[in-house]
C-alpha cells in the first residue's frame, strides 16, 4: 500500500465462507462487500458474517445486501418468494450488522487522514 493513495477492496458472494477467505483478502482502507454474504439471510448467518468481518483490518467496511439476504428489504412481499426461499430470512436482518456501515438506497462519505 502506497502512502497518499486510497485502496478499495471489493468482494461479494462470500456465502457464509468469509472466514475461509479472510487470509486471501488484501488489506486496504475501505472494504466493500457487494452482497450475498449469507445463503438465506438467517439470523445465525448474519451474526457469523458480522463476527468474521471484525477480524479484517480495513479501516472502513461497507456492506450492501444481495438477493440472498432475505428479509433485508423492508418492503418485500414475502409471499412472492420462490419456494426455496419461503420462510427464510430475518426481518430487518441488517440490524445485526454492527461491524460495518450498511447501505441501502443511501450513501456514505468516508474520510481518511494521512499522518
Ligand atoms: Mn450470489
Amino acid at each position: 500500500m502506497k502512502p497518499n493513495f486510497v485502496r478499495f477492496v471489493c468482494i461479494s458472494d462470500t456465502h457464509e465462507r468469509l472466514n475461509e477467505l479472510c487470509p486471501r483478502i488484501p488489506d486496504g482502507d475501505v472494504l466493500i462487500h457487494c452482497g450475498d454474504f449469507t445463503n438465506d439471510g438467517e439470523k445465525w448467518q448474519i451474526l457469523k458474517f458480522n463476527k468474521e468481518l471484525q477480524t479484517l483490518p480495513h479501516k472502513y467496511k461497507i456492506v450492501i445486501a444481495g438477493n440472498h439476504e432475505s428479509g433485508f428489504e423492508g418492503n418485500e412481499i414475502w409471499t412472492l418468494r420462490n419456494l426455496k426461499r419461503n420462510g427464510k430470512g430475518t426481518d430487518k436482518g441488517y440490524k445485526f450488522l454492527t461491524n460495518c456501515i450498511y447501505l441501502y438506497d443511501t450513501s456514505v462519505t468516508v474520510i481518511l487522514l494521512s499522518y
